[in-house]
């Protein structure tokens, strides 16, 4: 049933990172919709404009962290870092907006307060935080999966006269240099500031709640030859991507690891270890790392014997030492453990002897040492999915909020869709595909906007995922992962980084390529699980 009321947009894209720019372009540009995109940020990017630490870039490969559908913009970019740095990225995005003529159609520092659908009306209503009201038909949320910030609670927090801050929240004035500087977390963005910092501070102390597994990100830059041949064979190198497991642009392991010989296992892990990558390590050595123990085992074993060959005082190697399963998103960084070699740099190991207070000079430690500090930088991660949505009061039919919606679990169907919240859109909600997040962000993009498309040319109004759609995909989600290893570890990949909240399933692990075949069949099958009315 088509709606013949008027509304200020067709269409709402709530976030301006690698999501909502493509989003914008895929609903303004191609369908010819009216659309505006809101960002609380003063500029877009998203993920990139505010995570501004010293270290900061991507660790996904840059030559498939990126749009695949802007050749043109790539041709015309000098791209020789094989990890796009922060600024590259940033600038990036921005080069994106401009060549499509996007920025006219986005209001920056404008954050989404409520999203509020009219049962009678069929239409959305969001309120910004100044108070302005917009209509929509549509809503797209692109609010990414790591926009919350967690902050650990320490007691006397407030009383630190020194600098606290959370790497997602850097202050662009903010120096190091010289400077006796703390950090806690050490995962994805605390081994990159940790490898960053260690080399212009004047003392770097680590606290460091779980060892983390790291490995080498490799040759910083890539070569010419590299470029050519990515140029040249750009359509059949995606073409390829798009059918694997994890979308990183590499080929992924075919043979399991217990199948081979021991020796044999070691050239592989030594072969991946050179090359550098923390997704080729965990995917592109043997097939079943990330679901056979025995697997996970002789992966984890490797490096372990690695921290025990690079770091110098034994201690400090036991301490950065994993014991449990290598099962959390792969992290990589290069000279991570060497870092830990340094004069400059002492490690804590929080689970035995944990922060007990915050004092006016630094952080006081179980075992009485103050640490004393003049920057505490909290690389402690994010609340994800839920925390993205949970800043916005988001209420579908009859009044229901997404938070009471989700007050069990957080559901969806395809990562896309939620009953009883019509023509909601979501990119990377709850169980969308765990892969390269660009290239995934790109598939669900896509198609959204054929689905969005479908709907215009056939008149119709409203899309909506049924409730059975939705419980059965999560069903599949949770199926697929309790197949993995991935949820016999804590990490936020499960959400349970947050204090007082268990592992529950966030991620759909069947793989890109898997995922992608699925959108496919329910597009053919008149979108299978929606109601299109
Ligand atoms: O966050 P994390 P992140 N007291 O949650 C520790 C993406 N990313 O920002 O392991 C003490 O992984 C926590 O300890 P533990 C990427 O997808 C991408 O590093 O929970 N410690 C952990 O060590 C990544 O996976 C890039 O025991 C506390 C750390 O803080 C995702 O972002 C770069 C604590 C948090 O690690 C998140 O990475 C960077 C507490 N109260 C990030 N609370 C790219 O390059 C938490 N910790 C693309």
């Amino acid at each position: 049933m088509a709606t013949n009321i008027k509304t200020d947009f067709d269409a709402i894209v709530i976030g301006t990172g690698i999501a909502g720019i493509y989003m914008l372009h895929k609903l303004r540009n191609e369908l010819g919709l009216k659309v505006r995109a809101f960002d609380k940020a003063g500029g877009v990017g998203g993920t990139w404009y505010w995570n501004q630490y010293p270290g900061a870039r991507s660790d996904t490969e840059s030559f498939f962290y990126r749009y695949s559908f802007d050749k043109e913009t790539f041709d015309g970019w000098d791209w020789r870092n094989r990890y796009a740095h922060q600024p590259e990225m940033r600038a990036y995005l921005n080069a994106i907006v401009e060549r499509h003529h996007l920025g006219g159609d986005i209001q920056l520092n404008t954050g989404i307060h409520s999203v509020v659908f009219d049962d009678a009306r069929h239409i959305w209503t969001l309120t910004t935080d100044k108070g302005e009201v917009f209509t929509a038909r549509y809503v797209v949320s692109a609010v990414g999966v790591l926009s919350k910030t967690n902050y650990p609670e320490i007691k006397g927090r407030e009383t630190f006269r020194g600098e606290l801050v959370h790497t997602s929240g850097w202050p662009a004035d903010l120096k190091l240099e010289g400077k006796r500087v703390g950090i806690i977390g050490t995962g994805s963005t605390g081994v990159q500031f940790i490898c960053a910092a260690a080399k212009t501070v004047k003392q770097l102390t680590v606290f460091q709640r779980s060892a983390q597994y790291c490995v080498p990100a490799g040759p910083d830059r890539v070569s010419d030859e590299y470029v050519a041949d990515y140029k040249a064979n750009y359509e059949q190198i995606w073409d390829k991507l798009r059918t694997t497991r994890i979308g990183c642009g590499f080929d992924e392991g075919a043979v399991s690891a217990m199948s081979v010989s021991a020796e044999e296992r070691q050239r592989v892990f030594q072969e991946h270890w050179d090359i550098g990558n923390g997704f080729r390590f965990m995917f592109g050595t043997f097939s079943d790392i990330a679901v056979d123990p025995a697997a996970n085992d002789a992966a984890a074993d490797f490096i372990r014997a690695k921290i025990k060959e690079i770091v110098k005082d034994t201690e400090t190697a036991r301490k950065l030492t994993p014991t449990d399963l290598y099962a959390k998103r792969p992290v990589c960084i290069n000279g991570y453990y060497e870092t830990y070699n340094r004069d400059n740099v002492t490690l804590v190991s929080l689970k035995e002897n944990p922060i007990k207070e915050m004092t006016p000079n630094g952080v006081i430690t179980e075992d009485g040492v103050e640490h004393e500090l003049d920057v505490l930088v909290c690389a402690t991660g994010f609340e994800c999915v839920e925390g993205s949505y949970g800043q916005m009061d988001i209420r579908g039919r009859r009044g229901e909020s997404l938070q009471q919606h989700w007050k069990d679990e957080p559901s969806s169907y395809l990562g896309i869709a939620t009953s009883g919240f019509p023509n909601l859109l979501m990119i990377l909600g709850p169980n969308s595909v765990f892969s390269n997040l660009a290239a995934g962000i790109e598939t669900q993009v896509e198609w959204v906007a054929e689905m969005i498309g479908a709907a215009e040319s056939g008149s119709k109004s409203l899309i909506e995922a049924t409730r059975s759609a939705e419980d059965e995909w999560t069903a599949t989600c949770k199926e697929i992962a309790n197949y993995t290893l991935f949820p016999q570890v804590k990490s936020w990949i499960f959400g349970a980084n947050i204090p007082g909240k268990s592992n529950r399933v966030l991620f759909y692990f069947g793989g890109l390529g898997a995922y992608r075949q699925r959108l496919r069949e329910i597009a053919d099958a008149d979108y299978d699980g929606f109601v299109m009315d």
